[in-house]
Formats: C-alpha cells, sequence, structure tokens
C-alpha cells in the first residue's frame, strides 16, 4: 500500500507514533510518504520504502502569518497525483485533517479519489480543537474523515461529546518497540553519569508545556530529598522549562537535579531512571508511560485521561489524584520500600508494556487502512468516476 503520512515533525507525541508508524510499515514493505515542514525527529537515518516531502510555506510581505495550512494542501495534492497514493493518514486534526479534506476536494475534480484517515492523540480533541479558533474546522474535518482514530477510549469518549461525530470511530492504542525500549543490561551500563552516589533516580520525560505540571515534579521531590538517597533527571524541553529550573534553584535542588534537554534517543536515556513521573493534567494515552515501562521503570502519575488504560495501580505504579503531590511522593515510597518490592513493580511495568507491541498494534492500523479503504471505493462517487472514465 502506498501511505501519505501527515504530522508534526517535533518531539511531541504525535509525532513520534506517526514517525514510528511509517517506518514500521515501510519494514512491512509499504510505501511510506511523509508530508510535512521538517524532516520528522524520529525519522533518523534513510529507512527503506520511506520517503520525505517537505512542505515549503512560501513567505510574502503581505503575510503577517504564512499560510502553512494552504501550502500543506497544495503539497499533499502533489505527492499524491505523483507518487500515486492510496490513502492519507493525518496525525493529530489540527490543520491536518481539514487540509486532507480539502486536498480530497481538488483531487476529485481531477478524479482521483482518495480517502483520508485522521488520528486524534489529545489536545487536539480535549483543548485547542474546542477552543472557539479552531472548533468549526476541526468538527468538519473530524466528521468528513474517511477513518477516526483514537489513541485510548478515553479519547474516543470525548472525541464523540466534543464534536458530536455520527461515525464509528476505531480505538488504536499507541505502541512500543520493546526490542528497542528494554531495561538496562546492568553488565554494560551503569548509572554512574547521572546518580555518581548510586541515588536512586526519579526520570521525567516531557514537552514542558502547561498541560504536563512539572512543578509538581518538583514538588514530590522536594518533600522526598531530605529522606531518600534520590537524584532528579529531566528530559525534554518547552515552555513552562525556565520555571522549573528557576523553583529548583529557589528550593536550593540544583545540585540533585540534571536537565537534559530535547534528546533524540531516549530509549538509551530511560533505562537509567528507576521511576518515572508524570503528574499531568490530563493525557489521552501518555506515550512517554509507555516508554518507561517498557524500559522496566515504575510510573508514578496523575489518575487522569487514558492514563488508567496504561498504568495498573499497584501494580506497575500508582495513580494519585491530580496535584495530589503528597500521594506521589507516599507512592514513590513504596515502590522504593525494599529491592523486592522495587524489583516486583519493575517486572510489572515491563510485562504490563507488552500488551502494547508494535507487533500487536501495527497489524491494526493495516487492517483498518484495508477496511477504510474498501467502504471508500465501494461509494457511490468511484462507481461513477469508473463508470464516466469507460463511457
Ligand atoms: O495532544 C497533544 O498535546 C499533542 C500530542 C503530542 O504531539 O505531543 O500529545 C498527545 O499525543 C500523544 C501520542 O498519542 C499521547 O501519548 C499524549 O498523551 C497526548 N497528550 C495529551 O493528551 C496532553
Amino acid at each position: 500500500m502506498k501511505v501519505g503520512i501527515v504530522c508534526y515533525p517535533t518531539f511531541g507525541g504525535s509525532g513520534v507514533v506517526a514517525t514510528e508508524l511509517g517506518k514500521a510499515l515501510g519494514e512491512r514493505e509499504h510505501i511510506v510518504h511523509f508530508i510535512t515542514y521538517e524532516r520528522p525527529v524520529r525519522l533518523g537515518r534513510f529507512t527503506r520504502n520511506v520517503f520525505f516531502h517537505q512542505v515549503k510555506a512560501q513567505e510574502y510581505p503581505l503575510f503577517d502569518f504564512v499560510p502553512y495550512e494552504s501550502a500543506l494542501t497544495s503539497k499533499l495534492v502533489d505527492v499524491v497525483r505523483f507518487e500515486n497514493l492510496d490513502i492519507l493518514h493525518v496525525h493529530y486534526a489540527i490543520p491536518h485533517a481539514s487540509s486532507a479534506y480539502f486536498a480530497q476536494q481538488i483531487l476529485k475534480e481531477m478524479g482521483i479519489h482518495i480517502p483520508f484517515i485522521t488520528t486524534l492523540h489529545g489536545t487536539d480533541s480535549t483543548l485547542v480543537g474546542i477552543s472557539s479558533a479552531y472548533e468549526p474546522v476541526v468538527s468538519f474535518s473530524i466528521n468528513h474523515s474517511n477513518g477516526i482514530t483514537c489513541v485510548s477510549n478515553y479519547l474516543k469518549q470525548i472525541t464523540i461529546q466534543n464534536f458530536q461525530i455520527q461515525k464509528p470511530i476505531k480505538v488504536i492504542p499507541n505502541f512500543i518497540d520493546t526490542r528497542r525500549f528494554k531495561p538496562l543490561d546492568s553488565t554494560v551500563h551503569n548509572k554512574n553519569c547521572l546518580a555518581p552516589q548510586g541515588e536512586r533516580i526519579l526520570m521525567h520525560v516531557s514537552n514542558f508545556r502547561k498541560v504536563k505540571r512539572v512543578k509538581d515534579v518538583v514538588e514530590v521531590f522536594r518533600i522526598l530529598e531530605p529522606e531518600l538517597p534520590l537524584r532528579l533527571v529531566f528530559v525534554g524541553d518547552g515552555p513552562e522549562r525556565d520555571q522549573v529550573e528557576s523553583l529548583v534553584r529557589k528550593y536550593q535542588l540544583n545540585t540533585k537535579v540534571s536537565f537534559l534537554g530535547n534528546q533524540e534517543s531516549v530509549e538509551d536515556l530511560l533505562p537509567l531512571g528507576d521511576i518515572f513521573i508524570l503528574p499531568s493534567e490530563n493525557e489521552s494515552f501518555g506515550l512517554a508511560v509507555l516508554e518507561a515501562m517498557a524500559c522496566g521503570l515504575p510510573v508514578v502519575c496523575t489518575a487522569t485521561g487514558g492514563l488508567p488504560e496504561v498504568v495498573s495501580h499497584g501494580l506497575s505504579g500508582f495513580l494519585s489524584p491530580l496535584g495530589d503531590v503528597e500521594d506521589m511522593a507516599k507512592n514513590i515510597r513504596i515502590i522504593l520500600a525494599s529491592e523486592d518490592t522495587y524489583q516486583q513493580f519493575s517486572l510489572n511495568a515491563r510485562k504490563e508494556a507488552q500488551r502494547f507491541t508494535l507487533e500487536y498494534i501495527l497489524p491494526q492500523y493495516e487492517n483498518y487502512y484495508e477496511e477504510v479503504l474498501l467502504h471508500f471505493h465501494e461509494e457511490p462517487h468511484q462507481q461513477s468516476s469508473q463508470l464516466a472514465k469507460l463511457s
């Protein structure tokens, strides 16, 4: 199958999922064309069957804001036509779903019929998508998608409520390559570089957006630091990082806290951690949590959004009420109570992550592509255009 994938090329979860999906499809002999404004960060080196088309939105003195959506639409028309794509798969609705819809209509005028699938990832449905600045367009383009997927049951329910969706929505959870994300081989690596005194490492990976409530991580660490040999490691960058750094300095915790910034291979860093913490206000799925669990890190997070679908309370980690830093600190104490307890949580985390392996989830996307293509080409528009060609 020839698939066009549209996504954000950045470190955000939706871009990571889209890129890993595209690479995996390429390995299964599908032809994949990424269409976005930069080469996706997780794409790495040249991969067999995987191509990249850069959207270049042209500057013009009149434009205070460069019309990216139009440039993306034009690029989609171009790539679908000249690479003979079978299907488009857009990740994160804004503005990708409306561009895909518009491109579909333009292509239809040319006698080319192509379906598109929109995968909703989170704030496109729960937060940004419902703001009055975007809601009518998001609602229209989701409802006119030929296939809709959500990354959790929670996200499906909220999407139905927010946009009065009349069509079936398929839940396909996020996935993990458990051969790449795996526990530390202690004979090869050691944690000295991050914890020189052999302290336990509390790790947080995110894009430091407000929704992640990263300051809660510092508050939890502040409670525990006097009583446990512990270090805190932050991976990632984003709008709230400066404020978080200031808080760390204010509490004079800077000698015990490291900020590593954006990192391309989190799979090399996560196994160095001991416990993963994610105090998010909302999280449709929590891909970072799944990556950590696959590396054997028990998780302490909030009981929000889709997180309870990934983390089992008391088994692979703990779920706390939003903002309850005391509860999160208490849960970390429980996990670290003894080496045996820690090992059990760690084993459970790895085991639970295996519910979301690439091998299990990838065929769900492939089958869904087939299903959407079948229905789409059974629709009357296609038959009439074939008749027009015959006559
Ligand atoms: O919705 C967002 O905030 C953007 C998106 C991203 O690109 O980072 O994150 C969402 O998608 C991830 C991949 O499906 C999920 O694992 C994250 O939970 C989700 N973020 C939120 O819901 C806040």
